[in-house]
Parts: C-alpha cells; structure tokens; sequence
C-alpha cells in the first residue's frame, strides 16, 4: 500500500500543535504527533520541506525501514527537531498499520499487560492553600497520583505553578508556553527553593496522608550536590519521583546524586534518542524514563527504549504535558497499556478548543486512561475546526538569577 498524500497541518486551537497526516492510496489516513513547543515551524518546515516529498510511493507496511531510512539518510543525526519529524512519520506510519488491521494499535504490541494506565496530574498553587485546593479538585477529576509545584518565598512567578484557577475555579492548570513574541522571564533562586520545598511536601503529608503518591519536577534547575541535598531532604515524603533534577545532558551527574539519595529519580522530557539515556540506564542511575513519542523518534524508538529500560528494572514515565497533541498522547497510551515496565502516565488535560480539532478515543475514568478499542492510535483531526485555528508565536519562559545571570529552567 503506497503512501499518496503527506500534509503538515499547524494549527493554535488553545496553543499550537504541528500534525502530519498521511494519506495511502486506499484512502486510509494516518496521524502524526510533531509539536516541539516554542519551535513549532522548524519541524513542520523539516517535514514539509524535506520529508514529505521523500514518502509518496513509499510502502507504508515498512515502518521500521522508513524509520531507519528517515535517521540514517539524513547523514545529520538526533535533535529535537529531527526527531519529532520522524516521530510524527513513525506514529502516523503505525496509525495506518493498525488501521488495515482492523484492531487498535496496542494489539499490534502483544496486546494489553494490565486493564488501565494510571496517570498522574499536575497539582500547583502559590500558597499552600491554593495547592490544597488543586490537590483536592484533582482527586474530584479522579487524579490517584499528583505532581506537586509551589511557588517559592521571594521569587515573583514559578515555573509549573498555575498563576491562578481557571474560570470554573476548580482546574489550577498552567500553560508552558505563553502567546507573546519575546520568552517570559522568570526569576530564580535555588537556596531559597531549597529551604521552601521541603517544608511544602511535609504540609502535604500531614494534610492528605501517606498513599498518595507525590511526584515533583526540579526542572533541571540544580547542580548535582544541590539535587542530592534536596533528594535527601524529600525522603520522609516518599515522593514517587523527583524529576529533571539537574540538567541532563550530563549524565554522569546523575551518579553523584544517586550516591546520596534513595528518592527514586526520573529524567528524559528533552531527549531525543537511546543514546542520551546509555550511561543512566546501564549503571541503574534513573527509574523512570520520561521521553515523550513525540520527541524521541516515535513509537519505534520509543519501544527500543523502554525495553532496554525494563532489563535494568527501570521504567516507564512518558511524557503528557499540554503540548504533546491528543495524537502524542494517543500514542504513548497504547504503549503504556502495552509494555511490562509501565511506570506511570502524564496527563494535563487539554482544554476545549482542542479536544473539538482532535477527536479522541481515549478516556480518563478514575483515574486511569484508556486508548480505546477503535482500529488505530483512536484520533481523528477535524481539519475544518483545525483552520480556524491559526498558528500563534508563543514561547516558553527563561530564568535569571538575582544578579542577572541567565540559569537552568
Ligand atoms: C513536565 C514538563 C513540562 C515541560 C513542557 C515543555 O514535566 O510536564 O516539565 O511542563 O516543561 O512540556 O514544553
Ligand atoms: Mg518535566
């Protein structure tokens, strides 16, 4: 069956989303997660310009080939952008399998290891009240576990952390990226963060109890002694994770940190293949792996991952913030119901405007998600709705510490 159409959609409906459809010559479509938040266009430029017209004609059964096709004749291999256009190919290539298979695309993995993926949300407050409040209205949404962010004494705005509840009062959602021309700044300052945080788990405990398992993402802002300090300090909270302790492009810093503290680490939300995780994997130095599909190169790549993963009794953790599509999220979740080593899912949920543009099987019931049954990763994207979207520039944020200096986000 031959690929006919490739289409890059862009479109903004609550926050930018790059897809790419993929059309055979039967008519069966496939979809494509490729949104790299604050980049968007450099993807779909890669895809469009230089991707799309590579796969008409091209067998769209062959999916590890053109995976292999797509990272080697490029000759300029890894990065972010590279990687969420193969991605995109890769799950819209599985999308069609599924499809012409007549079954929903976990089956196509062996089929499903346990009844439903728990996941886990985002709880955040400026005061301890408020982050009360969000943990309280993500148990009502059926949330069993929750990431917990505050802000911290001194600091104007934290990263992750809802500047207030949304309109129906109840949802303490942030949106990573913000619709403005230039990155927000933020300020920062880790010794301060250092002192507030612990104090924040220990409310927490005292107020909600020992069993409700508490993540918590450092977002790459500490040094490893300083990630060490703070793994320590949290091990009477029993976190779940803590997450990006320190930037991880450096991997061997990870040793240090697990010299010091049994809190179990979890890292990976800006890798883009199994190479970034070598050293971490094979010396037990991490044990959640938190790639998103959509960056790491797709399902093909991502199930290598997770499996070199699960030898070393390390795993699953994929990545679900608001800019990973409905298409991204569809996908992680047939591998999560799918593999032995899932660990557990993120899921921010996405707002209105977008679940109209991207029509999902999938659901959230007590806690648990559910790719559904229908042939295929189980979205479809309503292209009329998708075009009165239209793309919007929106950036992440950066930081600077007290003396100026830009710092680790
Ligand atoms: C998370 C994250 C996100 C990322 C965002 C970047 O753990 O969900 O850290 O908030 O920063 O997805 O685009
Ligand atoms: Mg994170």
């Amino acid at each position: 069956m031959r690929i006919r159409a490739a289409d890059v959609i862009v479109t903004s409906p609550d926050r930018n989303f790059v897809t790419l459809k993929l059309t055979t010559e039967d008519g069966v479509t496939g979809l494509g997660d490729a949104t790299l938040n604050g980049r968007e266009l450099s993807v779909a430029s890669y895809l469009s310009d230089h991707v799309a017209p590579l796969l008409i004609d091209r067998d769209a059964g062959r999916i590890e080939d053109t995976w292999q096709f797509l990272y080697r004749s490029a000759y300029w291999r890894r990065g972010p952008v590279t990687m969420a256009a193969i991605a995109a190919v890769d799950v819209a290539l599985w999308d069609i399998k599924a499809k012409m298979a007549g079954m929903p695309l976990y089956q196509l993995f062996g089929g499903a290891s346990r009844n439903g993926i728990q996941a886990y949300g985002h709880a955040s407050g400026r005061t301890t009240e408020e982050l009360f409040d969000s943990i309280r209205a993500h148990r009502e949404q059926g949330y069993t576990a929750m990431r917990i962010q505050t802000a911290v004494p001194g600091l104007k705005a934290v990263y992750g952390v809802a500047s207030q509840p949304s309109v129906d009062g109840k949802r303490y959602d942030y949106e990573p990226a913000q619709r403005q021309a230039f990155p927000p700044e933020e300020d920062w300052d880790t010794r301060a963060y250092l002192r507030h945080l612990p104090t924040v788990f220990e409310s927490v405990r005292n107020e909600f109890g020992p069993e409700l398992p508490l993540l918590h993402d450092g977002h790459h802002r500490m040094t490893p002694i300083q990630a060490a300090k703070l793994g320590k300090a949290l091990e009477p909270y029993d976190l779940f994770w803590l997450e990006d302790c320190t930037p991880a492009e450096n991997q061997a810093a990870l040793r240090l940190v697990r010299q010091h503290t049994t809190t179990p680490l979890a890292i990976g939300e800006i890798f883009n293949t199994v190479w970034d995780y070598q050293t971490l994997i094979q010396e037990q130095l991490i044990d959640y792996v938190r790639s998103a599909v959509t960056h790491t190169g797709g399902i093909t790549a991502m199930r290598k991952i997770l499996d070199f993963a699960a030898q070393y009794q390390i795993k699953s953790g994929i990545h679900g913030p608001t800019d990973i599509s409905p298409v991204g999220m569809a996908a992680a979740l047939h591998l999560d119901l799918a593999i032995h080593n899932f660990g557990i899912q993120e899921y921010m949920r996405h707002g209105t405007a977008t679940n109209e543009v991207f029509q999902q099987t999938f659901t959230f019931q007590n806690g648990y998600l559910h790719p559904g049954e229908q042939p295929g990763i189980g979205v479809t994207l309503d292209e009329e709705a998708a075009a009165r979207h239209p793309y919007a520039p929106a950036y992440l944020p950066f930081n600077r510490l007290a003396d100026g200096t830009i710092h680790d986000w």
